[in-house]
């Protein structure tokens, strides 16, 4: 576990973010919410339909979430509350600054639901192709700058082993 200057605690861990308990999973979703691969489609499968219906809705109101943005769905049969849908940037596409906005409107997302906790996966780093290493490293530049409000819990769930040991290692020098 590591701490921030702020007091928000990171914990670090490897498994299934669906399983973790937490008020808010975050999902590395894309732009139109169709939740078709990754994580994003387990998230759907666990947690019900009712979550790509209420993604649908969304666009369909707002249109497309732009690329470092987020938006909030609930999170049907899952221990969370909500569904923060967080689209990332697309490797040599779009750049890093769009990860760092789509991790950063994650947290504040959550402190302006007044969340105690909440749990981000490795975003764009599946599909979307960034390196682990370049998400670590934003990661936690990101939390180890951010000042919560009522956030005190951030779980970062990495999804495979190669993962975890690349997120250690960075958030140990880091963090
Ligand atoms: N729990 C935690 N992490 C997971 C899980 C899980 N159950 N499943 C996969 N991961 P990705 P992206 C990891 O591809 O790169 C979708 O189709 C995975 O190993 O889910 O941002 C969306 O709808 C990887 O490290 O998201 C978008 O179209 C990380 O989660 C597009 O993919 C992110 O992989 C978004 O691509």
């Amino acid at each position: 576990m590591y701490k921030n200057q702020y007091g928000l605690e990171i914990h670090l861990i490897k498994g299934d973010i669906t399983e973790v308990e937490a008020d808010a999973i975050v999902n590395a979703a894309n732009s139109y919410l169709q939740h078709g691969g990754g994580v994003a489609y387990t998230i759907v499968k666990k947690g019900g339909y009712v979550i790509q219906k209420e993604s649908d809705e969304y666009v369909e109101k707002h249109g497309p979430v732009p690329v470092g943005e987020v938006a909030v769905t609930s999170a049907g049969k899952l221990k969370a509350k909500y569904v923060i849908h967080a689209v990332g940037p697309r490797y040599g596409i779009e750049s890093e600054d769009k990860l760092e906005s789509a991790i950063s409107k994650s947290l504040l997302k959550a402190d302006e639901l007044s969340l105690t906790s909440i749990a981000l996966p490795a975003i764009s780093t599946g599909i979307y192709g960034y390196p682990y290493e370049i998400c670590a490293r934003i990661m936690a530049s990101v939390l180890r700058n951010y000042k919560p409000v009522t956030l005190r819990k951030v779980i970062v769930c990495l999804y495979s082993q190669d993962a975890y040991d690349v997120f250690k290692e960075v958030f140990d020098s880091i963090l």
